[in-house]
């Protein structure tokens, strides 16, 4: 019997891109909390704002004119989802931050809409974050949170704010939406950094 079940075959941990306790799947859940706004492109922008007071934005056309990066990542979502290879394309938050400068650690990303996550810098420079605006060679759903969204794969994908709006960046590492709500503040999904 032992023999009889012992057989690879969907055993999750045989599969060394899936974190503990994550499975994958080939669709594409939509996760919002509440309505998904609808921001045309003639009204986005996007802000970094520091401790100084001093901000830096973009519109769309000053956005989509920076240089643009093509990125393949796997994601992962706390409620045990995770979607391999997944094709995104947008502007790296290292060019983003080329202008900034900060004493700050974290950043709090605020989306339309009012959602917020927070992030340590660490997490979103160094070639480890976007702000994306193509899925799969398509310009984004905005149920996926067209027309741009936080891509930051390394963390569960709640951290990957739609709709993104902007960062604010702070001294202190400040929970968002869900962080106050009992998720964990740093969210790795392979340490399973799920809940606080
Ligand atoms: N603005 C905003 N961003 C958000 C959310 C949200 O409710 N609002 N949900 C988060 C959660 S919990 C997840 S799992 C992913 C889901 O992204 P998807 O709907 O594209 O799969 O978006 C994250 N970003
Ligand atoms: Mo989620």
């Amino acid at each position: 019997m032992g023999i009889v079940s012992s057989g690879f075959r969907g055993r999750r941990s045989e599969n060394p891109a899936l974190p503990p306790g994550q499975h994958e799947t080939q669709n594409f859940p939509v996760l919002t909390a509440g309505p998904a706004p609808h921001i045309p492109v003639g009204e986005w922008e996007f802000f970094i704002v520091a401790e100084t007071g001093r901000r830096l934005s973009w519109s769309w056309s000053e956005f989509m004119a920076l240089p643009q990066e093509s990125v393949t990542a796997d994601i992962h979502c706390v409620t045990s989802w995770s979607k391999l290879g997944t094709r995104w394309r947008g502007v790296s938050l290292d060019t983003l931050f080329e202008n900034v400068q900060t004493t700050c650690d974290f950043a709090t990303a605020h989306s339309f809409g009012g959602y917020t996550t927070n992030l340590p810098l660490w997490d979103l420079l160094g070639g480890k974050a976007w702000v994306v605006w193509e899925f799969d060679g398509q310009r984004l759903e905005r149920a996926h949170g067209g027309p741009a969204r936080l891509l930051v794969p390394q963390l569960y994908f709640w951290k990957s704010a739609k709709w993104i709006r902007g960062l604010e960046l702070t001294a202190e590492d400040l929970p968002g939406f869900w962080e106050s709500n009992g998720y964990h503040l740093h969210g790795n999904p392979w340490r399973e950094e799920r809940y606080s």
